[in-house]
């Protein structure tokens, strides 16, 4: 269970897990990749954790389920600099929005009519994600690697969707964004196209996720 180099168990297309491969991508740090069919469990992943939640990260001892830990843990091991903005008012909107993004939008994902989850309604949230973007232009950062793999599939899977329309209504928002989605190490770890589509069909047959919201 001691693993120079760490490991990452995900299943194909998994949004979580997209950000972390975005940050490695981005780094260059080594890492190894055991991935699984869609809705299927990695093999290696059961000696991590009883429930094979993934994604997983294992490291030495570690065993992390977050992927937003996960990108906590790889930025301090591998010295990511430009992780947060230097000053601790943006360093600290950047992270609430983290949360905001895991709370609401990537919750929202799978649930796109509600407009209320967890107790944040969808304008609150689109304001603290406007308010952390606007600390910075779109570069390589956590926030970016955090919260592009969920937009990239807002716009893939609820293109009209009432999240996808509130971000589309602001107009700064949704550039940074758009911006954060074209980044290098985001289409260079995202999904293929003609690939997504299909395990989307698939993902919605099995009732994985909802029917496209009208
Ligand atoms: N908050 C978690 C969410 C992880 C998550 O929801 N993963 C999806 C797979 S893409 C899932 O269904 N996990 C449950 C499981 O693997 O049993 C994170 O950011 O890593």
């Amino acid at each position: 269970l001691s693993p120079a180099i760490p490991i990452l168990y995900s299943d194909r297309g998994c949004p979580f897990a997209h950000r972390v491969l975005a940050l490695v991508e981005h780094l260059g740090c080594p890492i190894e990749g055991h991935e699984s069919a869609l809705g299927e469990k990695p093999s290696g992943v059961f000696r991590h954790s009883a429930s094979g939640r993934i994604p997983l990260l294992a490291h030495g001892e570690l065993a992390i389920t977050e992927s937003r830990v996960m990108l906590e843990y790889l930025s301090e091991t591998f010295d990511f600099a430009d992780a947060y903005p230097a000053e601790l008012q943006g360093r600290t909107l950047h992270r609430h929005a983290m949360a905001v993004v895991d709370d609401f939008f990537a919750s929202a994902l799978f649930r796109p009519s509600d407009v209320e989850i967890a107790g944040l309604r969808l304008d609150d949230a689109v304001r603290d994600l406007a308010t952390a973007t606007a600390t910075v232009s779109p570069r390589p950062c956590l926030l970016a690697f955090h919260v592009a793999p969920i937009w990239l599939r807002f716009r893939v899977w609820h293109p009209n969707g009432a999240v996808t329309r509130a971000i589309e209504a602001n107009p700064p928002l949704r550039d940074w964004l758009d911006a954060a989605v074209a980044l290098e190490a985001i289409t260079r770890t995202a999904p293929d196209p003609a690939v997504h589509r299909g395990d989307l069909a698939r993902a919605r047959q099995a009732g994985l996720l909802p029917s496209p919201s009208p």
